[in-house]
C-alpha cells in the first residue's frame, strides 16, 4: 500500500510540473500567440523553431526523469526488510547516460550552427546601413553617419533612448559600452547580444515587411538590456521605431539639417531625451 501512495505522490508532482510547464504553450497556442511576440525579423522564425525543439527535448526529459523516478520509488518500496540495493556501479548504464546527454548536446550544437548560419543567410548581401550603437549606465544612444555617409565624424546624428529604423532594409549595429557589459535584447526581432566594453559587437538584422504588417505595424519595438548592469538596470529601456525608408532617409536629413540650424543658432549640441531617465538623475 505505502508503495502506491509514495508512487502516487511522486507521478503527480511529476505531472504538476509538466503541466505548468507545458500547458502555457497550448493555453498560448490556443490564442492564436506563443511565448514570445509575433516576429518581425528576417530570419526570426529560425529562432523559435530552436526554441520549440530544445523546449520539446526538454519536456520529454522531464517526463523520462520522472517516470524512472516513480518506478524507482515503487519498486523500492515493495521491499519488505527495507533495506536499499548494496549494488555498485554499473558499466553499460553508465555508457548509457554518459552517450545519450553527448548525442542530444551534439544534435543541439548541430541545429544551433545550422540556425546561425541561416539567420545570417537571410540578412546577406545588401550593404547595410550602419548605426553605431552605445550601451551606457543605463540608456542606450545611437549615432548614425550624417550627410557625408561617413560614421565618427562632426555630422553624426545623434539620438537616445530610441533607434529609427527602416523596414526592409539590412542595418548592422556596432556596438560598443562605456562601462560595464550591457545586452541589447529586441523580443520582436528575437535579437539578442552582449555589449561589452572594449570591443565593437556587430550585429545585423532586418525588420522583414511582410512580417511587420502581418505583426499589425507596431509603432515601436521594445528594446531592453537584458544583463543585469547596476541599479538602474529596470529603467535601460529604448526602442527601435521601424518606418517607411523613404520616410526614414527624409527623417534622417531632417536630423541633420536640425543639427546644423541648432549650432548656427548657438544652441547646445545636446541629443534629445524622452527624459524616462534623466529625470530621475536629477532628483
Ligand atoms: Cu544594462
Amino acid at each position: 500500500m505505502m508503495r502506491w501512495i509514495v508512487a502516487l505522490m511522486t507521478l503527480a508532482l511529476g505531472a504538476a510540473v509538466i503541466v505548468t510547464f507545458v500547458n502555457p504553450e497550448f493555453t498560448l497556442a490556443g490564442a492564436g500567440q506563443d511565448w514570445f511576440p509575433t516576429e518581425v525579423g528576417r530570419g526570426a522564425e529560425v529562432v523559435d523553431d530552436l526554441y520549440d525543439t530544445t523546449n520539446w527535448i526538454a519536456v520529454a526529459l522531464l517526463v523520462l526523469t520522472f517516470v524512472l523516478l516513480s518506478w524507482t520509488v515503487w519498486r523500492g518500496a515493495g521491499r519488505r526488510d527495507g533495506e536499499g540495493s548494496d549494488r555498485h556501479g554499473s558499466g553499460g548504464l553508465e555508457v548509457l547516460w554518459t552517450a545519450v546527454p553527448a548525442v542530444l548536446i551534439a544534435y543541439l550544437t548541430w541545429i544551433q550552427i545550422g540556425a546561425r548560419d541561416e539567420i545570417s543567410a537571410a540578412t546577406a548581401g545588401d550593404s547595410p546601413l550602419v548605426i553605431d550603437v552605445e550601451g551606457a549606465q543605463f540608456d542606450w544612444r545611437f549615432r548614425y553617419a550624417g550627410a557625408d555617409g561617413v560614421l565618427g565624424n562632426l555630422d553624426d546624428i545623434t539620438e537616445v533612448v530610441e533607434m529609427a529604423v527602416p523596414i526592409g532594409r539590412n542595418v548592422e549595429l556596432r556596438m560598443h559600452s562605456v562601462d560595464v557589459i550591457h545586452s541589447f535584447y529586441v523580443p520582436d526581432l528575437r535579437l539578442k547580444r552582449d555589449v561589452v566594453p572594449g570591443t565593437v559587437t556587430p550585429l545585423r538584422f532586418q525588420i522583414d515587411p511582410e512580417d511587420y504588417a502581418a505583426a499589425g505595424s507596431p509603432a515601436t519595438l521594445e528594446l531592453r538590456c537584458a544583463e543585469l548592469c547596476g541599479w538602474g538596470h529596470y529603467a535601460m529601456v529604448g526602442r527601435l521605431r521601424p518606418m517607411e525608408p523613404a520616410a526614414f532617409d527624409a527623417w534622417l536629413i531632417a536630423r541633420g539639417e536640425d543639427k546644423f540650424s541648432n549650432r548656427a543658432a548657438g544652441a547646445p549640441e545636446e541629443p534629445e531625451s524622452d527624459g524616462e531617465f534623466e529625470d530621475e538623475e536629477e532628483d
